[in-house]
């Protein structure tokens, strides 16, 4: 006697992320061998590890600085360390990276005995907004993923071969450990948001396709520099603040580029760190900040300058290159250009 079974609801109530990777590849990348995927299976699992460290930092006693001065001669905090090693060791089992640069490590680290398997090149900040660790406030795992290009080797060039403006980024994305943990990446199709479900483990698709809005209500920078920005923004956020945009505004700052801007990505407005006199070149990384951040704006309907140049055209000349940098809906992006070009 057959026992019948009851019809089940194949459509996934869940997506993770491993199941979007491999729906993209299937979409966009079909003759692909799935080493991409692979890559950056690898970088999630670096950003669980980290992730679980970050929950439990008051707990493991290991706030405060590590004593270690990183390229930036910042006092590296341990969960710095931490974060970068867990990186480094992640994608170093994947054959295909050929090449990583972190805010943390003075130069480029090329992974020898690949033999011609290494096809991409990996930047990241492995833990952004550090300063913010001891007290609580939300941090940051950034990467950008890029081609290793034809005819360098990776052994010879490495500097040159991390050295690519922005419109060469294969995939970009971030991690905000925040009160949840949420995946943010894009591919080039659209920008696409996971959030970490501790019970499994996974990170599972919380933001289909996310789109900036036009116009927002909140402005983002750092106030306390305001007298020493290059007077065309003084000019724009002044004009901000008396409504002269024709929309009111509230100032958010956390001080985490990576809470900052996911804040931006999803509510709209615009987040500025513009020149100041202690870093008349802004004080965000080309590479590994202001790029990934910029291919995330323009795939959500945003955009990202440096005040005049499109973040993603700009030709990089050193791996630690520092920029202003201004993202933000296209609502208050052409405001801002109209003050700016005054
Ligand atoms: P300030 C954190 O240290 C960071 O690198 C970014 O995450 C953040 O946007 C910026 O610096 C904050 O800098 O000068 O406002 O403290």
């Amino acid at each position: 006697m057959l026992t019948r079974i009851p019809l089940v609801d194949t459509k996934p109530s869940i997506t993770t992320f491993q199941q979007h990777i491999l729906r993209q590849q299937r979409a966009h990348w079909p003759h692909a061998t799935g080493t991409f995927s692979w890559l950056l299976s690898g970088i999630t699992l670096a950003t669980k590890m980290t992730e679980a460290r970050v929950r439990r930092a008051g707990l493991l006693d290991i706030l405060g600085s590590s004593n270690a001065i990183n390229v930036q001669g910042e006092h590296q905090q341990k969960l710095d360390i931490y974060a970068d090693q867990a990186l480094i060791h992640c994608l170093g089992m994947r054959d295909s990276v050929a090449i990583i640069a972190s805010e943390e490590n003075e130069d480029a680290i090329v992974f020898d005995g690949r033999k011609g398997e290494g096809k991409y090149v990996v930047v990241f900040d492995p833990l952004d907004g550090s300063s913010n660790i001891d007290v609580n406030v939300s941090v940051g795992t950034i990467f950008s993923i890029l081609a290793l290009p034809p005819g360098i080797s990776p052994e010879d060039d490495p500097q040159r071969a991390v050295m690519q403006s922005g419109v060469k980024q294969l995939a970009a994305g971030y991690v905000v450990y925040g009160s949840s943990t949420i995946l943010v990446y894009t591919t080039g199709h659209g920008v696409h948001g996971f959030t970490l479900d501790p019970s499994i483990g996974a990170y599972v698709l919380s933001h289909e396709n996310i789109h900036m809005p036009t116009n927002g209500n909140i402005y983002s920078c750092n106030d306390a520099y305001f007298e020493t920005f290059p007077t065309n923004y003084q000019r724009f956020l002044t004009a901000l603040r008396r409504g002269e945009t024709g929309r009111s505004y509230a100032l958010r700052y956390i001080g985490s580029l990576v809470a900052d801007f996911h804040r931006t990505l999803l509510k709209g407005g615009i987040f500025l760190y513009p020149p100041t006199a202690k870093n008349p070149n802004g004080k965000l990384r080309l590479l590994y900040e202001a790029n990934p951040v910029a291919f995330l704006a323009e795939q959500a309907g945003g955009a990202a300058t440096d005040g005049r140049r499109r973040i993603m055209e700009i030709e990089p000349t050193e791996i630690h290159q520092r920029v202003p940098l201004v993202v933000g809906g296209l609502g208050e992006m052409q405001a801002f250009q109209e003050f700016y070009s005054a």
